[in-house]
């Protein structure tokens, strides 16, 4: 794999994972035959066998139970392209709304609380080359040391530069490490810390009073909800002292630029949305968005978590990020896709919802790229629900846990093995070319949705071809919150990437290049009419008449709601669904390890990776350790109300005495979802999985 120094986002640089994913390739446990199920056993068959079987299967649910008894998963690894058509697969070949993806676990809070104050959900509304010119940047929730670790220099720049980082984890994490000052909130009380910290910014006169007035509207509920939470009375909730809160305003409001980032520390909770809500709150009171080097931003996690939410692939979306219950959008997207928009399928369930219902009013499941058996929350009863299907369809590269339950399981080839783009998490597509060729007997995600929507009766409409793919997926978005109609093939070729919004000239025709670089001469954009009446918010609403240059840098000018205001949200801190009593009294919490990746399907699979993190643990605190009696390497058992785990003792002081940590990257014994609380935030679903109730013990005692 070659690495390019010029390039903005990683500067060149490859993480463990990035440099050894070649391994994974050319490895042995590389799944190369479909797999059908006979007599109990996954045996090999022949593609057609194996499409043919799953047609069969889909077709013949649907005629007894209705559309809606398909469920889909997809994933955020999905390229852009694979993504769109997931979507467009499920709701015109199968007619079912129960499509959600593994995203719904990752940034679906950050996500929420996004559309909520800006009227729009970009990851970062600037590039991470701002960073190191801010003048504080408030970490929240993210060990990017180990899960992002290219982008650690931006931060060290910054520091460099004489800004200061400030990171909020109840671990001593390498990224805490790195801080100038390190909080370490008790699990789920960040939205308490974000009210107490904006509590003190009124308090001592640092509210930015013009900004507010001319670019925020909801100020004064959410003044008033933030008076209510004292400086002790945070304290007493967070654990974090108050002259600490005071260090923090202090340093996040002296320079003239700051901005807060969010991770999966404080987004995977039951109030994930509020607690994004209240760290923007922080940000808009102090003047901190939609201004040079200032603003909020949520880290992306996979490999296109924020195109892979864009497309389609969510239970209550269509293309170019617009709402699945809107009579335009539908319009516009109905008219693209060439049917009917009454056609269309409502909203779906959630990712857990839709898991949960497997077995009931859910009897099949095409999955395509996730491993729920391992990082779905509460996942013993995930795997038995996925037991109970009349009929499972797997995807995969590799034979990961869940493709193991399946009836039929396809193989299909990966990222460097095929073209596709991806958006960061800076909202900048990029396009990968295919750099290797896939192992024989593999397919590609968009040839088996081909396949199989043929055998379904739908012959036009699912091409093969990525590019073909992007170009559809360019008319659906056109309009759109996210619009990628300006964005070619050849563009991403020539330029570093282009940032959405990125509409295409208006009447002007747009030609689509073929394989071999030439023009094809098809007008992608004919006269389109429905381009009109889409009325979703275009942030930087100007029709442009030449090449647009793409939107690198978000809501300089007007924020992306209906009044051009950021909106405040009035919020209070509540309790995580579970907190510890008598029976459970320690948290839970769960998180990742730099040399494992996910649910570890496939970086487990990779000699190098597992030497370096062979297996599960339990970090605890030495007072814990020592009230239990455990030593270093000693069995614990982890018990929740859902299950229990057993995993060794890592003993650590960089970790409240009050919670455990476990990474959640294996199945088996020592699988930490055996014990997380699929409790949901109500508005984006997201899991509890950094919050529960858990007795330890000795294992075996
Ligand atoms: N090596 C590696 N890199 C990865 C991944 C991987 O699996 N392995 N996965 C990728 C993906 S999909 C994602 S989403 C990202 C995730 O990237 P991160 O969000 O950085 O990863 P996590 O380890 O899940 O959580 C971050 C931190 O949240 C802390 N935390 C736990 N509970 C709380 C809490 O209540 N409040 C606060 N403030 N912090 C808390 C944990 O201690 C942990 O250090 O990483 C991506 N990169
Ligand atoms: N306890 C706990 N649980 C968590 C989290 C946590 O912090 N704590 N984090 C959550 C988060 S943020 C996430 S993102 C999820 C991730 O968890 P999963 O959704 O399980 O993600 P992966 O392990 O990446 O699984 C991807 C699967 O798709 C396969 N694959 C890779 N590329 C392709 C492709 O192009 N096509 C197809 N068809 N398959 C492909 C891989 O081999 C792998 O088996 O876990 C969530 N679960
Ligand atoms: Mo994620």
């Amino acid at each position: 794999m070659t690495e390019r120094a010029d390039f903005p986002v990683n500067r060149g640089a490859l993480c463990g994972k990035g440099r050894t994913a070649p391994a994974v390739l050319s490895s042995r446990v590389r799944l190369t035959s479909p797999l059908v199920r006979s007599g109990g056993t996954l045996v090999p068959a022949t593609w057609d066998e194996a499409l043919d079987r799953i047609a069969g299967a889909l077709g013949g649910i649907r005629a007894e139970h209705g559309p809606d008894a398909l469920g889909v998963f997809g994933g955020g690894g999905l390229t852009n392209e694979k993504a769109y058509a997931l979507g467009k697969f499920a709701r015109v070949v199968l007619g079912t709304s129960q499509i959600d993806y593994n995203g719904r676990f990752c940034m679906s809070s950050a996500a929420a609380g996004g559309i909520k104050a800006f009227g729009l959900d970009r990851g970062m509304p600037f590039p991470l080359e701002d960073i190191p010119r801010t003048g504080c940047v408030i970490l929240v929730g993210s060990n990017l040391a180990e899960t992002m670790p290219p982008s650690l220099r931006f931060f060290s720049e910054l520091r460099e530069n004489g800004g200061t980082l400030i990171v909020v984890d109840p671990r001593r994490t390498k990224t805490a490490e790195q801080a100038d000052l390190h909080l370490m909130p008790r699990p789920g009380t960040d939205l308490a810390l974000a009210l107490g910290l904006l509590h003190l910014v009124v308090a001592e006169g640092r509210v930015d009073e013009e900004y507010v007035r001319e670019r925020t509207s909801g100020w004064e509920e959410a003044r008033a909800a933030a008076m209510a939470h004292w400086p002790e009375h945070v304290e007493r909730i967070t654990g974090v002292s108050v002259p600490q809160l005071r260090e923090t305003v202090r340093m996040f409001c002296e320079p003239e630029a700051a901005m807060v980032l969010t991770a999966r520390g404080p987004e995977q909770q039951s109030k994930g949305t509020d607690t994004v809500g209240a760290w923007i709150n922080l940000c808009l009171a102090t003047g901190r968005a939609g201004r040079p080097l200032s603003g909020y931003g949520c880290l992306t996690g996979q490999g296109n978590g924020q195109g892979g939410r864009e497309h389609g692939q969510k239970a209550d979306q269509l293309p170019g990020y617009r709402k699945l219950d809107d009579p335009a959008a539908r319009r516009h997207v109905a008219g693209v896709w060439g049917v009917d928009p009454d056609s269309l399928p409502g909203p779906g369930r959630s990712a857990y919802e839709l898991l949960d219902a497997m077995g009931t009013e859910i009897r099949s499941l095409l999955l395509m790229a996730s491993n729920p058996v391992v990082s779905a929350p509460r996942a013993a009863h995930v795997e038995d629900r996925l037991g109970s299907l009349d009929f499972l369809a797997v995807c995969d590269v590799v034979l990961s846990e869940t493709a193991a339950l399946a009836d039929v399981v396809l193989p299909v080839t990966q990222w460097a093995e095929e073209t596709g783009t991806t958006t960061s998490l800076e909202g900048r597509v990029l396009l990968r070319r295919r750099a290797i060729t896939p192992p024989e007997g593999v397919r590609s995600d968009l040839e088996v949705l081909h396949e199989l929507a043929a055998r379904l009766g739908v012959e036009k409409g699912f091409p093969t071809d990525p590019e073909e793919v992007f170009d559809e997926l360019r008319r659906a978005s056109a309009g759109g919150p996210a619009d990628y109609s300006g964005i070619t093939y050849r563009r991403l070729a020539e330029e570093n990437g282009v940032f959405w919004p990125c509409p295409a000239p208006v009447g002007e025709a747009t030609t689509t290049v073929g394989d071999d670089g030439e023009d094809t001469g098809l007008d992608v954009f004919p006269e389109d009419p429905a381009r009109d009446d889409a009325d979703a918010v275009r942030p930087d609403a100007v029709t442009p008449d030449a090449v647009h240059p793409g939107t690198p840098r978000l809501f300089l000018d007007r924020f992306a709601t209906d009044d051009g205001r950021a909106r405040f949200v009035p919020v209070s801190h509540r309790p995580a669904a579970e907190e510890p009593d008598a029976e459970y009294p320690v948290l839970l919490t769960t998180g990742r390890v730099v040399a494992q990746y996910q649910s570890g399907a496939q970086t487990r699979r990779v000699e190098e990776l597992n030497a370096a993190a062979p297996g599960p643990f339990v970090e605890l605190h030495p007072r814990l350790a020592a009230r239990l009696g455990a030593a270093e390497g000693d069995p614990l058992a982890v018990v929740s109300r859902r299950g229990r785990a057993v995993a060794p003792a890592r003993i650590t002081s960089g970790i409240r005495p009050d919670t455990v940590f476990m990474p959640f990257h294996w199945p088996g014994e020592g699988r930490a979802n055996t014990l997380t609380n699929p409790a949901l935030d109500p508005t984006s679903r997201m899991p509890e999985f950094k919050v529960c109730a858990v007795r330890v013990e000795i294992a075996g005692s």
